[in-house]
């Protein structure tokens, strides 16, 4: 069995079936007040793969001209975010050791060609709370790494339904995902994966 790096901890099968489909309720319910939008790389403009939304008090967005950065607002429609959902606030609660509220829910949706290449998340004030990812449809592949790039890396699937809590020594760690493996859930009626990060914005 494998080691995962200090400080990262994969909780497979965290939410039954029926809890995984009241979360993608609630979070069809957050699209629908804040549409998905296409991601762009600062300075070059290039659109990232995945699409993204927003809930909570905070959202991360990146666009060509500002870049990476947490915003209150919807990059399209100037809108505040939609609240998080109460089921969000509880898994964050059950898992992640803080006694803050969470401020912003990233939303990620993976089509099955969708990546993301290795990075850090270091965009947010607060760099000690965990992030708290929770997967949801397709499986993917994962990568993680340590706190300098072009270290070694290891790879592991998360399915839907699992959670990994990303704390300590790995909060800077790189990260990615590297593929989709196309139906192998049923939970979105047409696929794809989404992924959502609760995170700690503000000390
Ligand atoms: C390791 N999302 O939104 S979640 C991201 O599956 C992001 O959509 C990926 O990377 C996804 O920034 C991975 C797992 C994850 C999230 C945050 C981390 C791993 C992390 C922060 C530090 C180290
Ligand atoms: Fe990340």
């Amino acid at each position: 069995m494998q080691v995962l790096p200090k400080g990262i901890r994969h909780i497979p099968g965290f939410l039954d079936r029926s809890r995984q489909q009241e979360l993608v309720e609630a979070i069809r319910l957050v699209v629908a007040e804040a549409p998905l939008f296409v991601p762009e790389m600062p300075k070059s403009g290039k659109p990232m793969s995945v699409r993204m939304t927003n809930c909570g008090p905070l959202g991360w967005v990146t666009d060509c001209e500002r870049g990476y950065r947490y915003q209150a607002e919807h990059p399209l429609t100037g809108r505040p975010w939609p609240a998080m959902p109460t089921l969000l606030t509880d898994i964050w609660h059950a898992v992640s050791a803080s006694d803050k509220e969470p401020e912003a829910c990233l939303v990620n949706f993976y089509s099955a060609d969708a990546r993301m290449g290795l990075h850090q998340d270091r965009d947010e004030r607060d760099l000690e709370t965990a992030v708290v990812s929770i997967s949801l449809g397709d499986t993917c592949l994962f990568r993680v790494g340590g706190r300098e790039r072009g270290g070694q890396t290891i790879s592991f699937k998360l399915a839907s339904g699992d959670i990994v809590v990303l704390g300590g020594e790995s909060r800077l760690a790189f990260h990615g995902v590297d593929r989709i493996y196309p139906n192998t859930s049923t939970l979105l009626k047409n696929g794809g994966r989404l992924n959502l990060t609760l995170r700690r914005v503000n000390v």
